[in-house]
């Protein structure tokens, strides 16, 4: 999958069109990745944040980017690891595709994920990047109006995490 790509970073500094925030359903802000944005991308982030009505677990919303290089933020609320009988799986995966979704709608091409969930939320790493990487290129291979999208991961033990999950994924299709 050409338009899918993995790499080590820091999201905040991605130059795509959006990037996606692992937020929480209040959509106030948080630590993580969602402190990480919301710091780069200044106060104006959080006042927008604030008229959105929070955000369900498994849904998206946008907003624009302000200090940061992406126009806007898609703010996502990952589902919390309960062990795995609580329809975590189907949340996560709705997360990716409703962002997928949400981003098209506004006309974005390019767009970065963080591996969401994987940090404070503590679904398993493993679980999550074949959920992220199935849900990711089954969306890309009906669709051509996305021009790239990034899995960036934090550090490198994600990173191998989910190249594996790709490669799965890759010999089974
Ligand atoms: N760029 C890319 N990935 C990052 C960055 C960054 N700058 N910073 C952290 N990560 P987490 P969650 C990785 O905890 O599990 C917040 O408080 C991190 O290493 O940010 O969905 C929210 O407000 C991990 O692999 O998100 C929520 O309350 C991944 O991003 C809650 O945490 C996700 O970790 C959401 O928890």
């Amino acid at each position: 999958m050409q338009r899918f790509s993995i790499l080590k970073g820091d999201i905040v500094k991605a130059k795509t069109d959006a990037i996606v925030n692992a937020a929480n359903t209040s959509l106030l802000g948080g630590g993580g990745v969602d402190g990480a944005i919301h710091r780069a991308a200044g106060a104006e982030l959080l006042a927008e944040c604030k008229n959105l009505g929070g955000c369900k677990t498994g849904e998206a919303k946008i907003t624009k980017g302000y200090k940061l290089k992406a126009k806007y933020v898609i703010h996502t609320a990952g589902p919390i690891w309960r062990g795995g009988k609580w329809n975590e799986d189907q949340l996560l995966k709705s997360c990716y595709e409703n962002s997928l979704l949400l981003a098209k709608e506004n006309g974005v091409r390019t767009i970065a994920f963080p591996s969401i969930s994987t940090g404070v939320y503590c679904f398993p790493a493993e679980r999550a990047a074949k959920i992220a990487v199935k849900t990711i290129c089954d969306f890309l291979k009906t669709d051509t109006f996305f021009q790239q999208v990034l899995m960036v991961c934090f550090d490198e033990g994600t990173k191998e995490i989910y190249l594996n999950a790709l490669k799965e994924y890759s010999e089974k299709s």
